[in-house]
């Protein structure tokens, strides 16, 4: 791993509906996370994203990892486990 590079992970949480995904899509720059509008929540599944972005004092790879709505449709502790076996990877 080179010295100026660092490595930083994102997780996005919140209740739905609040802006997770385009807060995402914000840091990465890039359309990645569907965004929009939904009484039922348009994020149904976790999705990780990966960009490299070049500051000033480093070269940084971030990830970004987008989580559907806590308490939404019951799903909170089935996802969070989920990201717990996202992260041991
Ligand atoms: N005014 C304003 N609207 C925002 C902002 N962030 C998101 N929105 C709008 O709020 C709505 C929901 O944004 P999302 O990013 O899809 O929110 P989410 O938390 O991912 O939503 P779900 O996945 O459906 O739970 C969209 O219509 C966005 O355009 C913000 O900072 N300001
Ligand atoms: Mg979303």
């Amino acid at each position: 791993m080179s010295a100026r590079l660092r490595k930083l992970t994102v997780v996005l949480f919140g209740k739905p509906g609040n802006g997770r995904s385009s807060t995402g899509n914000t840091l990465l720059g890039q359309w990645k996370f569907d965004a929009g509008f939904s009484t039922k929540g348009v994020t149904e599944n976790i999705q990780r994203e990966t960009c490299c972005k070049t500051t000033e004092k480093y070269d940084v790879e971030m990830d970004v990892v987008d989580t559907p709505g806590m308490f939404d449709r019951g799903k909170f502790e089935k996802n969070a486990l989920k990201l717990v076996d996202i992260e041991k990877k």
